[in-house]
């Protein structure tokens, strides 16, 4: 096992559309388990392939507080969404910063397990926030793009203030 580089906003590479997962093999497998590390360790309740450098449909999420019950979705597909609800969101690639963003209060997600067998989730809460905030990062979206043109400008300008500093 491993850990993996969490690729930062506004890193080019976040705005790659993730491509179907094709092959269920070790190599797969591999990336699953680092990626359930990396998140882990982080720490962070979900993690898409693309923020770690890999832009294939897989995320995995774990919402419970003592890190329970891995969930990892390949080729997610939301089948079903109602209500809406606003809460503050974070993100891995956005370290330290928190903003409101509005999501449907509940989804019905279509998606593979690591086995290749298909499965249904229905989600309210937390794990339905962080589905819609990992499936958007599987199309280029992070969370900053739902905020105001401002509020988006801020959090790049110091983002690239934070990366000047480390580099
Ligand atoms: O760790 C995370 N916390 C979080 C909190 C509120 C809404 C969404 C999230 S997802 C985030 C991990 C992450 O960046 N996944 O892409
Ligand atoms: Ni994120």
């Amino acid at each position: 096992m491993a850990l993996l580089n969490i690729l930062h906003f506004p890193d080019d590479r976040l705005r790659k559309i993730s491509k179907v997962v094709e092959h269920f093999d070790d190599r797969l497998n591999r990336l699953i388990d680092d990626m359930l590390e990396t998140m882990y360790d982080a720490p962070g309740v979900g993690l898409a392939a693309v923020q770690v450098g890999q832009p294939i449909r897989l995320i995995v999420i774990d919402v419970t507080d003592d890190r329970s019950d891995p969930k990892v979705l390949i080729n997610p597909v939301i089948m079903a969404k109602e209500g809406s609800q606003t809460s503050d969101e974070g993100c891995l690639s956005v370290p330290s910063i928190y903003e409101p963003v509005n999501r449907a209060e509940r989804v019905i997600v279509e998606a593979l397990d690591r086995n290749g067998e298909k499965f249904q989730l229905a989600a309210t809460g937390l794990l339905g926030i962080c589905i819609q905030h990992e499936l958007d990062h599987l199309e280029g979206i992070v969370f900053v793009d739902h905020l105001s043109v401002i509020k988006r400008m801020r959090i790049k300008k110091k983002m690239e203030k934070l990366r000047k500093k480390t580099m």
